[in-house]
């Protein structure tokens, strides 16, 4: 049982130690909005929300997803027990449509608080079995292809499992053929377009084919579930999609209508971790692999990120980047690391989050707080 009795909105902001450029836009430093719950024991639980600072990845952006927490989630939290993490969902989903960010930031700080509580990893509250997970990196879009080139053949070096590349209309071919050139034949590497194109663009996108992606993730738009499946028929690479997939039912409508061979799961994206495993759990069912996706998360969000990761079926590498590659400081310790194999240890013998909040950090980093009780 979980009794919520405060819950704190804060603002943070974290400077990027460079900025990252995908087809929507650049970001130079994030507005981070945290979500902090205490219970009546005075234990703590975080959770973060993923939206960006403009809607160019989703409709949701932080200043939405906050006017939504403010007005209609949080109210919904603190007015009674929560028999369990997994009712939280259906709670918020009641008469509030969307804002699935919003609501994911509340939903896994849920998990976390009943994580604390039970003394468990939460990890292994969520089902999770796996120890190390294989990490892959995404590199933004270069000035040129030799730029991108430097950056794989860095990353390469640096142990990751796996180089994705972002990718648009006029930064795509070439710049994957130079990476390909560096990085050999071996290296697992996926383009990812951010959905900047459209199905009349498809046989330029089949001349993606011949450099051997895993994937091509989310071309066209959200919303393109069948012009996604009419592209998958003109291409040997495999589809994933990402922010098509909002919830379990979309994401069976897209593996029915052959739209995507592999999903990118983002518990922030999909409303929480009962979705997030819905989907996995439906994936698996059909023998159709997943993995983690990022959402450049300060280090809360990629321990929700990584205990998620730890389920059976993500069995492709993570966008589970370690601290240091966005941060000249993340607030939690100890910070995120990647092993010089490529692998994040998930915290399995610590209860909750199994990092620890460098609260006075968060405290300099903070722009905004409001706080709200029972
Ligand atoms: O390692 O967290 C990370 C970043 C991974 O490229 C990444 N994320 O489209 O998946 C994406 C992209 C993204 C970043 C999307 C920021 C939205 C915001």
């Amino acid at each position: 049982m979980l009794e919520v009795r405060t819950v704190r909105l804060r603002e943070i902001r974290l400077p990027l130690r460079e900025p990252f450029r995908i087809s929507s836009g650049v970001t130079h430093d994030r507005r981070i909005l945290l979500v902090q719950l205490v219970d009546g024991n005075g234990r703590e639980a975080w959770g973060e929300c993923v939206a960006g600072e403009t809607p160019a990845y989703s409709a949701e952006t932080i200043d939405t997803a906050r006017l939504v927490l403010r007005e209609w989630l949080v109210p919904r939290l603190l007015g009674g027990p929560i028999a369990e993490p997994a009712a939280v969902s259906p709670m918020l989903d009641a008469g509030v449509r969307g804002h699935r960010m919003a609501k994911a930031a509340l939903e896994m700080a849920c998990w976390v608080l009943e994580a604390e509580c039970r003394g468990v990893a939460l990890a292994a509250l969520l089902g999770g079995t796996r120890e190390v997970i294989e990490v892959g990196i995404s590199l933004g879009i270069q000035p040129t292809p030799a730029d991108l080139a430097a950056r794989a053949t860095a990353a390469a070096a640096e142990g990751y499992r796996r180089i994705k590349l972002k990718i648009q209309p006029g930064a795509d071919v070439a710049f994957v053929e130079a990476v390909r050139a560096v990085v050999g034949p071996d290296l697992p590497l996926s383009v990812d377009a951010n959905a900047a194109y459209a199905l009349a663009d498809a046989a330029h996108l089949a001349r993606l084919d011949r450099f051997g992606l895993v994937m091509l993730e989310q071309p066209l738009d959200a919303d393109d579930l069948r012009r996604h499946a009419l592209l998958q028929r003109q291409l040997a690479t495999p589809l994933c999609l990402d922010e098509s997939i909002t919830s379990a039912a979309r994401a069976e409508d897209a593996l029915e209508l052959d739209s995507a061979r592999i999903v990118n799961v983002k518990p922030g994206r999909v409303g929480g971790f009962l979705a997030a495993r819905a989907i996995h759990d439906l994936c698996a069912r059909r023998g159709v692999p997943v993995w983690c996706g990022g959402m450049l998360e300060s280090g809360i969000g990629r321990a929700h990120n990584v205990a998620l990761a730890a389920l059976p079926n993500f069995t492709l590498p993570g966008d589970l980047s370690p601290s240091r590659r966005y941060w000249a400081r993340d607030i939690v310790s100890p910070e995120w690391t990647m092993s010089a194999d490529g692998r994040v240890a998930v915290p399995l013998t610590q209860p909750g989050l199994g990092v620890a909040v460098d609260l006075n950090r968060v405290d300099d980093l903070t722009v905004h707080l409001e706080e709200r009780h029972a």
